[in-house]
């Protein structure tokens, strides 16, 4: 099981899509075991978005998640992190294909509503970055029997 970092953007926020968002991570299986509205530090977006701190679109892109609130979740499942992923689309909204959340409601290529770990390694580092430990919650989910085969003694 793997549990990845999602984090709604201030534009998901300001358009009133978080539940739509949270509504296809939710249909899709994967289980919310960490989740909050908060508003993100100029030190934290730094942290956090420091890989890109030469890139041209980096002062932009610390503006705009500091902007406004964001809503961060924390979110497991059997392949998670590339779950995810797969489910955002590509980066740029006027390329991610239809289906995709930043695919279906935006146009943007830097507005593009939802962060999501891209690795095991980044998932570790980026989760401990937003939440304190015991804000990520081991919960059993009534309907995992239906949502996992678990018929073998392994997940499929
Ligand atoms: P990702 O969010 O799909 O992993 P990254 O390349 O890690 O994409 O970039 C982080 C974020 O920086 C993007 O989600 C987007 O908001 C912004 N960004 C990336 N490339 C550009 C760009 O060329 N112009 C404007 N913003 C960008
Ligand atoms: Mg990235």
């Amino acid at each position: 099981m793997e549990t990845t970092l999602i984090i709604l953007k201030p534009d998901a926020v300001q358009r009133g899509l978080t539940g739509q968002i949270i509504s296809r991570f939710e249909n899709k299986g994967l289980q919310v075991v960490g989740m909050k509205l908060m508003q993100i530090s100029q030190q934290l977006a730094a942290t956090h978005y420091e890989a890109h701190q030469s890139k041209p679109f980096y002062a932009g892109l610390v503006k705009f998640m500091t902007s406004s609130p964001v809503v961060v979740m924390a979110l497991k499942g059997n392949g998670a992190i590339t779950i995810a992923r797969n489910m955002m689309g590509a980066t740029f909204g006027s390329k991610a294909n239809p289906g995709t959340i930043r695919g279906d409601f935006g146009v943007s290529n830097s507005f593009n509503l939802i962060h999501g770990s891209d690795s095991p390694e980044a998932a570790e580092r980026e989760l401990k970055l937003f939440f304190a430990p015991g804000e990520v919650l081991t919960w059993p989910r009534h309907g995992d029997q239906w949502i996992y085969d678990m018929s073998g003694g392994k997940i499929e």
